[in-house]
């Protein structure tokens, strides 16, 4: 059992850290900058913010300490379901003074009210699960106004260290995973989110996985064997989509000569062909592999890869065993502005020595966004079940951009298999033929 002094302090700590990315990231760009929208595909930043300071208000103040609206009349421009995001721009939104001033009155309220929390009684309330929950759905829509600072024109605003340069990696490049049963999902991690609940048995034929990430080289090679022109290796809706949208190589490559290049953050550089490729859709991660002879690993192959332990036979929050993410495991937080090379990070690699599972880039799964055996909507059916379905596929692991509190081996994220403007990448899998 942890103490609730302990809960109190962690949500306390993971609500700071993500207001202070949220500040940084709504700071670094002038005025006309917030309120722009960047892409049809994005909110305008002061959008983000402000449903920020709305669900935090929603949930925190009003749902758990039970105190009267604030601004009950923006409710409805911050509800995500009620405006598309193409259309947010031409909402009364708050201007950014005002949005600053709301997010932070919210959260002033909330520091109040988390002094007096007991973390126990109702499930909203137990272990600090609604803290935990609203620090994620900040941090998750910092790595959505950092998707959005990546598509927005214009000069640097933003810039980070980059990773250490990759240790020389000499393992495999695929392992075996043995087949048979493991637990997927949980019952017990505290802040786990609904569609990760609840742990269930889970039977997984023998497969082979990628130790890293594909990389930029790798994936120029598909390009340069004619992967973009080849109909064989496409789904028939991606090869739809791909000719229908001229669509060559990943968002925001150009070619100059021989050479490709890519536009991060306001900086064009070239593609460097170590680091993992980021920037595609499902449908090129998936043609990427059927050209190499292999699959994308489905959701259950991705999991057991990142969490069966085949020395105790259980299930482990993280690749590296149970301890919280540590610099030296894995490359998140925006510590960063893009994916360390492969190879990087043995600290955070599996017992059977697959690595980067957890951050750099999102990794596409085979398999369509479905509930859990047993899956309960919890606290809102928006957050998960309206999205259940095969319209979207589902992406592990996390990002360089996705904060710690927001990533384990049972987090899921899902989106439209046409989407590239998110730091997707992938790995690719093939069955173990007996
Ligand atoms: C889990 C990333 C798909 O951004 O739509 C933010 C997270 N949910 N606000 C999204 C979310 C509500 C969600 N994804
Ligand atoms: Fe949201």
């Amino acid at each position: 059992m942890t103490d609730p002094e302990t809960f109190r302090e962690r949500a306390l700590s993971t609500l700071v850290t993500a207001r202070d990315r949220t500040t940084l990231l709504t700071s670094c760009v002038e005025e006309p900058d917030l309120t722009a929208q960047h892409s049809p595909l994005m909110s305008p930043l002061v959008w983000d913010l402000a449903h920020i300071g709305n669900q935090e208000e929603q949930w925190l103040l009003r749902t758990v300490a039970g105190q009267e609206a604030i601004r009950p009349e923006i409710d409805s421009i911050y509800d995500a379901f009620e405006h598309p995001r193409a259309e947010r721009p031409k909402l009364p939104l708050l201007k950014p003074a005002e949005a600053r001033e709301y997010a932070a009155d919210v959260r002033g309220r909330v520091l109040d009210v988390l002094e007096r929390a007991a973390f126990h009684g109702t499930r909203l309330t137990e272990a600090g699960f609604a803290f935990g929950m609203i620090a994620q759905h900040e941090q998750q829509h910092d790595e959505t106004m950092l998707i959005t600072h990546q598509l927005r024109k214009g000069p640097q605003a933003l810039t980070a260290p980059d990773p250490d340069p990759a240790p020389l990696f000499t393992g495999p490049a695929e392992v075996l995973v043995p087949g048979g049963p493991f637990t997927m999902g949980t019952s017990t991690e505290p802040w786990a989110l609904d569609n990760e609940r609840p742990a269930h048995r889970r039977e997984v034929a023998p497969f082979w996985i990628d130790t890293t990430p594909v990389t930029n080289g790798a994936y120029q090679r598909f390009i340069d064997d004619g992967g973009y022109q080849d109909e064989r290796w496409w789904a028939p809706a991606g090869w739809d989509h791909i000719r229908r949208h001229s669509i060559q190589a990943p968002l925001f490559w150009s070619r100059d000569g021989r050479q490709w290049l890519r536009r991060r953050f306001g900086v064009t550089e070239v593609v460097p062909s170590d680091e993992p490729v980021v920037h595609v859709s499902w449908y090129e991660a998936d043609a990427y592999a059927r050209w190499a002879g292999r699959r994308l690993p489905t959701e259950a192959e991705w999991e057991k890869a990142a969490r069966h332990d085949p020395a105790g036979d259980r299930s482990t929050r993280y690749p590296w065993g149970d301890a919280d993410p540590a610099p030296q495991h894995a490359n998140l937080g925006q510590r960063h502005l893009r994916p360390a090379p492969a190879g990087s990070y043995p600290e955070g690699e599996s017992p059977l020595g697959v690595r980067q599972l957890i951050g750099d880039v999102w990794e596409w799964t085979a398999s369509d966004f479905e509930p859990y055996p047993g899956f309960q909507p919890f606290p809102y059916k928006e957050y998960s079940e309206v999205f259940f379905g095969p319209d979207h596929k589902v992406l592990r692991g996390g990002s360089f951009a996705v904060d710690a509190v927001a990533c384990r081996g049972t987090f899921r994220n899902w989106d439209y298999p046409i989407r590239r403007q998110i730091f997707s990448g992938f790995r690719t899998a093939r069955s173990e033929t007996v």
